[in-house]
């Protein structure tokens, strides 16, 4: 039974009894304006709070009562949230379709924890793999290892795609601020040529080392950019095959790839399968990011990330930050029918941010089929996206203040800031509490009018409100904090996706395209004019490239 924990009952989702009452409640509300909802409680700007390990969460702004609340709580307790809570911290293989663990939390455990897969405690092995990246990091660092030409290096290049990119270039963006800047990072990650070109075009190969990161180190685009970044560093270097032991170093599950690329494992840095790719930011996956801000402050990462598991893993579910964005999050999805959600950092240092909660959020949940294979009858995974503000607020903010969708959104700030100059730190967050504010309140016809403006105008300048909003507060943007902040989302993903009843863990969806390239590729190549066995579309777009490339 222990494949099948996961399932806990195939019931689907809508029939449930508290789902239809969260309709029926939904049915009740969906006019009820922010506006009343605030006139009616003075103290729902303080109440509908919560606050834990250094985030806090404003959620008053949500279209939500007293009632929404204890149904939706209800729906993750009647959804058995705390069981398969516990059942991921276990080490359940509750990734059902891969027959995995899920425990990216096991990554930042402390060194006396214990986390067992099959029989064995995971962590001791997790503090081996970070005592080598410390060890590696201090002496590329320090100028202690040198470069084949004995020059130390200066310049960093992660090579990999999706999880094993997404999250050190968002991390290393995020903590630039306490990052090594005697030293350049840069990452490569799509198959096309020009984020190879761009990424060394300035480098000297001599002062240059390459960090292939990948899980199966089969991945053709990481791949196919490692044999190309071989080539650039021996032809560079002389030739001399022995350079690569001094310029390139492999962080993945599989050795027997690692060698036959012709790096040793002993410049291999290990991870396990238990560690899914979107969640790999703290395993050897962080390697780039460690070597930027040293081995003391991705362990302080660490424990940010450690302290929201504790907290994810043991609070109630009222005062659960992830549990309640999570829940929130199904309320727009699922009874507004709201198609996205907003996450705008209010956070120059955070602008990669969005991009990276887009894989976590949208490969996770964004699935058709519940854990037992029956199609879902509901919506899954939100679409998110966002860009730090302010810079929004001169772009699609438009949309979401007058358009006619509903997008809510998460506004994530900082109460000190990393570069404070002048007034412009009041001036930012002036904006994060204004923006909120005219969303959730906006402006009346009346008031409109009563400043004067023409009758013919007042409609256009009509804000309805009713804009629903969290906001994320925290004191700086520290290690320790961007730790919590992609903790909160971890597990707001996976409290929705217990809901769903979804596999949060699996990615069949992007294989089917993977497939097809590698047939594509030799049609492409071939000298000869290759028989095209595709729809008639792409035929002639094969067709068309092949000639328009002569
Ligand atoms: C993430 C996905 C995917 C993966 C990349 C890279 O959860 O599994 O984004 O990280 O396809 O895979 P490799 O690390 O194996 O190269």
């Amino acid at each position: 039974m222990a494949a099948r924990a996961g399932v806990i009952t195939s019931r689907p989702t809508v029939k449930r009894q508290v789902w239809k009452d969260l309709a029926a409640h939904y049915k009740k509300i969906e006019d009820l304006h922010l506006r009343q909802l605030f006139a009616d409680d003075p103290t729902r700007g303080t109440r509908l709070t919560a606050e834990a390990v250094g985030l806090y969460l404003d959620y008053s702004k949500n279209r939500i009562t007293d009632e929404t609340l204890q149904l939706l709580i209800q729906l993750a307790e009647e959804s058995h949230l705390q069981d398969r809570i516990d059942a991921m911290f276990r080490g359940d293989k509750i990734n059902l379709t891969e027959k995995r663990a899920v425990l990216h939390t096991a990554l930042r455990a402390p060194r006396d924890a214990s986390v067992f897969v099959d029989g064995k405690n995971v962590v001791p092995e997790v503090h081996a793999v970070l005592d080598r990246m410390a060890d590696f990091s201090n002496r590329v660092r320090s100028g202690e290892w040198k470069g084949h030409t004995g020059k130390r290096i200066r310049n960093v290049i992660n090579v990999g795609i999706g999880g094993s990119d997404l999250g050190p270039v968002m991390a290393y963006e995020a903590l630039k601020h306490y990052s090594d800047r005697n030293m350049t990072f840069r990452f490569v990650s799509n198959i096309d040529g020009t984020d190879f070109a761009e990424a060394v075009r300035d480098l000297d190969p001599s002062e240059t080392l390459f960090i292939i990161s990948s899980k199966t180190f089969t991945t053709l685009e990481t791949m196919t950019n490692a044999h190309t970044a071989r080539e650039w560093s021996l032809a560079g270097l002389g030739g001399d095959e022995k350079s690569i032991a001094k310029h390139f170093v492999a962080v993945s599950t599989n050795a027997a790839e690692v060698t036959k690329f012709g790096i040793d494992t002993s410049n291999m840095f290990e991870f396990w399968d238990w560690v899914g790719g979107r969640y790999s930011m703290d395993s050897a996956i962080g390697l780039s990011t460690m070597v930027a801000i040293g081995p003391e402050n991705f362990r302080a990462m660490l424990h940010g990330f450690h302290q929201m598991d504790e907290h994810f893993r043991t609070t109630p579910f009222q005062q659960n930050l992830p549990v309640l964005m999570g829940l929130l999050s199904i309320w727009y999805n699922d009874f507004f029918g709201a198609q996205t959600v907003a996450v705008l950092p209010y956070e120059q240092y955070l602008k990669r941010f969005p991009a990276y909660l887009q894989q976590l959020t949208m490969e996770s949940n964004g699935k058709h089929v519940t854990l037992d294979g029956k199609t879902v009858r509901h919506d899954t995974g939100p679409i998110y996206w966002g860009e730090p503000g302010t810079n929004g607020q001169h772009s699609f903010y438009q949309l979401i203040h007058q358009g006619t969708r509903l997008i809510p959104c998460d506004f994530i700030a900082f109460s000190k800031a990393l570069n404070p100059l002048g007034r412009h730190h009041d001036m930012l967050i002036a904006n994060v509490c204004a923006q909120t504010e005219a969303l959730a309140f906006g402006k009346t016809a009346e008031q409109v009018a009563a400043e004067g403006t023409p009758k013919w105008l007042v409609p256009h300048r009509v804000f309805e409100g009713n804009r629903p909003s969290n906001t994320i507060l925290a004191e700086q943007l520290t290690p320790e904090t961007l730790g919590k902040l992609v903790a909160l989302y971890e597990h707001s993903v996976f409290t929705q996706g217990v809901i769903w009843n979804i596999d949060s863990f699996d990615q069949w969806g992007v294989e089917l395209g993977k497939v097809l390239a590698q047939r594509i590729i030799p049609e492409l190549e071939s000298k000869t004019e290759p028989p095209l066995a595709h729809d008639s579309s792409t035929n002639n777009l094969i067709t068309y490239y092949r000639k328009s490339k002569q």
